[in-house]
């Protein structure tokens, strides 16, 4: 009896979780999207994650919904997860090398802090400054 149980649950949570929010942002942005043109969403924020830092390592948004689309250029697994003091506010999760995984966020005006938790990443240098005006 040694079937990974404890393996597939990790997986469900760190994957099918965030299938399912990136599914509802293209539900709500595609269902009136018939024309010529595919409209080109407005305001994504591209961040690139690698051993050990963010790029952009500092941020400026408007404040309100904002996409982050965030790729793994490097060769570990690592997430995006927004601080606002030592509170989470949202988080992007289980970013495997080569991916790209995006999310939509609703952020008030204020201060936060985006770091990669992840074995200790943040403190390697995998933090950055998100100011939202
Ligand atoms: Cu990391």
């Amino acid at each position: 009896m040694h079937v990974p149980i404890r393996l597939s649950r990790v997986f469900a949570t760190t994957v099918v979780l965030p299938a399912i929010a990136v599914l509802v942002t293209a539900c709500g942005g595609g269902a009136a999207s018939m024309g010529p043109a595919t409209p080109v969403p407005s305001g994504v924020i591209a961040v690139e994650a690698r051993e050990y830092a963010f790029t952009p390592s500092a941020l400026s948004v408007t404040a309100g919904s904002v996409r982050f689309a965030v790729r793994n250029g490097g060769t570990q697994e690592h997430e995006f997860e927004v601080f606002k003091g030592d509170q989470v506010v949202d988080e992007i999760e289980g970013i495997v090398p080569g991916l790209t995984k995006d999310a939509t966020m609703t952020l008030e005006a204020g201060t936060y802090t985006y770091m990669c938790k992840i074995n200790g990443h943040d403190q390697l240098g995998m933090k950055g400054t998100l100011t939202v005006n």
